[in-house]
C-alpha cells in the first residue's frame, strides 16, 4: 500500500517536492496539502489531493499517514510537535527550526515518543558526489581530515523573504550539517568574519565568511555568498594528512561558440540536488512506511541550530563563540 503523504507549505521547494512524490517516486501518494496562502495550496494541489485550511488539520487527519513539512523555518516548530504528537513520521525541510529552545522542545517530544519520527532535509548527505567524498575520507587512505573549504554561492535569493540573518541561519545549516557528517565530529566553536559588502545584496550580510572549530581541532572554512548572479556553486574540499579530497565539477555539456568553451553552471539548488532530493525521499518513503525515520535527525537539526545561533553572535560580537551541546539522548544513537 501507497503511503499517504500530507504536504505543508506549497512554495518554491514544496512545489517541487509535490511534482517528485507524484512524478518520480513510487510507494507513495500526495493526498492533502495545506498553506497559509489557500490560493497557492489549491495551484500546488495534484489532482485528488484535498486542501487543508490549516497544517494542524492535515496532520490530524486519518487521511494522513505522514508529513511533509516546507513551510517557512519559524513554522516548523508548532508543526513537529504536532507530528509528533500524532505519531506521525515527518519530513521537515532545513531548518529544523529556529532557535535552541525550540530544537530542544522537538527533541524531547521526540525522546518521549521513544524512537526517531523526524527526518531534516539535508539534501546533501544523499548527494552521490558527497557520498563518494565520504567515502575516500571514512577510507583513511588520506589519513586524517584537517580543513574542510566549503563553498556555498547562491545566484540569487528573495529579496523580500530573504533577511539579513539568513546567510547564517539559514543557507549556514548546509554547511554546518555536511562539515559534521563529512567530518565525523561535532562543531565546538564559531567565527565570522564580513567582508566588504556586495553590492548585488542590497543590506544583507553578503558574502560572510565562517570558521567553524571541530572537536578534533580540524578547522572547516566556508564562504556563504547568495547574490553571485552567474548561477548555483556549490564546492567542497578536504585537506588530509597525505591528500586532498573533493568534489568534482559536475559533468556538464561542453559549449563551444563565438564566446568561447564553456560549461553550464545550475541555476540553484533544485537542478544541482535534483538526485539528492529524490533519493532523501525514497530513503524517507521506506522508514515512514514503517512508523520510523532514518537519515539527518532532530539532533543533527539542533546541532545546525547551534551552529546558527552561534554564528549570528559571534558575526555582531567579532569573536570566536564556543558551542555547548546537551547530551545526545539515546535514540539518535
Ligand atoms: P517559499 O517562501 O517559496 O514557500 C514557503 C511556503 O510556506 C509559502 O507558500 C508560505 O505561504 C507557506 N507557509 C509559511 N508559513 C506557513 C505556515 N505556518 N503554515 C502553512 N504554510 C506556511 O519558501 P521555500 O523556498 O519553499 O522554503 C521553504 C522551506 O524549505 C524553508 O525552511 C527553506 O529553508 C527550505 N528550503 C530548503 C531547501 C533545500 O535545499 N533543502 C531549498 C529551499 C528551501
Ligand atoms: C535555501 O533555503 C536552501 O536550502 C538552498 O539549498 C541554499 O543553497 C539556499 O541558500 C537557501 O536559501
Amino acid at each position: 500500500m501507497a503511503l499517504n503523504v500530507g504536504v505543508i507549505g506549497t512554495g518554491m521547494i514544496g512545489q517541487d517536492h509535490i511534482r517528485r512524490l507524484t512524478q518520480v517516486l513510487s510507494g507513495v501518494t500526495v493526498v492533502g496539502v495545506s498553506d497559509i496562502d489557500l490560493e497557492r495550496a489549491k495551484m500546488a494541489a495534484p489532482e485528488g489531493a484535498q486542501i487543508f485550511e490549516t497544517p494542524e488539520a492535515l496532520i490530524a487527519s486519518q487521511m494522513v499517514d505522514a508529513v511533509v513539512i516546507c513551510s517557512w523555518g519559524p513554522a516548523h516548530e508548532a508543526q513537529l510537535l504536532a507530528c509528533i504528537t500524532a505519531k506521525k513520521p515527518v519530513f521537515c525541510e532545513k531548518p529544523l527550526v529556529t532557535s535552541e529552545a525550540a530544537a530542544l522542545k522537538v527533541m524531547q517530544a521526540e525522546e518521549a515518543h521513544g524512537s526517531r519520527l523526524v527526518q531534516v532535509g539535508f539534501m546533501r548527505r544523499f548527494d552521490g558526489d558527497y557520498r563518494r567524498l565520504k567515502a575516500v575520507i571514512d577510507g583513511g587512505t588520506l589519513g586524517a581530515p584537517l580543513m574542510y573549504k566549503s563553498m556555498h554561492r547562491n545566484a540569487s535569493v528573495p529579496h523580500d523573504l530573504y533577511t539579513s540573518d539568513m546567510p547564517l541561519n539559514d543557507t549556514l545549516v548546509h554547511d554546518a550539517d555536511v562539515s559534521r557528517w563529512l567530518l565525523g565530529d561535532e562543531i565546538t566553536g564559531v567565527e565570522v568574519r564580513v567582508p566588504r559588502r556586495s553590492k548585488q545584496g542590497g543590506d544583507l550580510r553578503d558574502p560572510v565568511m565562517v570558521l567553524l572549530h571541530m572537536g578534533s581541532g580540524a578547522i572547516v572554512d566556508v564562504e556563504i555568498s547568495v547574490n553571485v548572479a552567474y548561477g548555483y556553486d556549490i564546492r567542497g574540499e578536504v585537506s588530509c594528512e597525505t591528500g586532498i579530497a573533493a568534489l568534482p565539477n559536475r559533468p556538464a555539456t561542453v559549449i563551444t561558440d563565438q564566446f568561447g568553451i564553456r560549461q553550464a553552471i545550475p541555476e540553484d539548488w533544485r537542478e544541482r540536488f535534483i538526485d539528492a532530493y529524490d533519493q532523501e525521499f525514497r530513503e524517507w518513503i521506506v522508514a515512514a512506511r514503517q512508523g520510523s525515520a532514518t537519515g539527518p535527525s532532530t539532533w543533527d537539526g539542533y546541532a545546525a541550530t547551534l551552529v546558527a545561533d552561534a554564528a549570528l553572535k559571534a558575526a555582531n560580537s567579532g569573536a570566536f563563540e564556543l558551542i555547548e551541546m546537551c547530551n545526545k539522548p539515546k535514540i539518535y544513537n
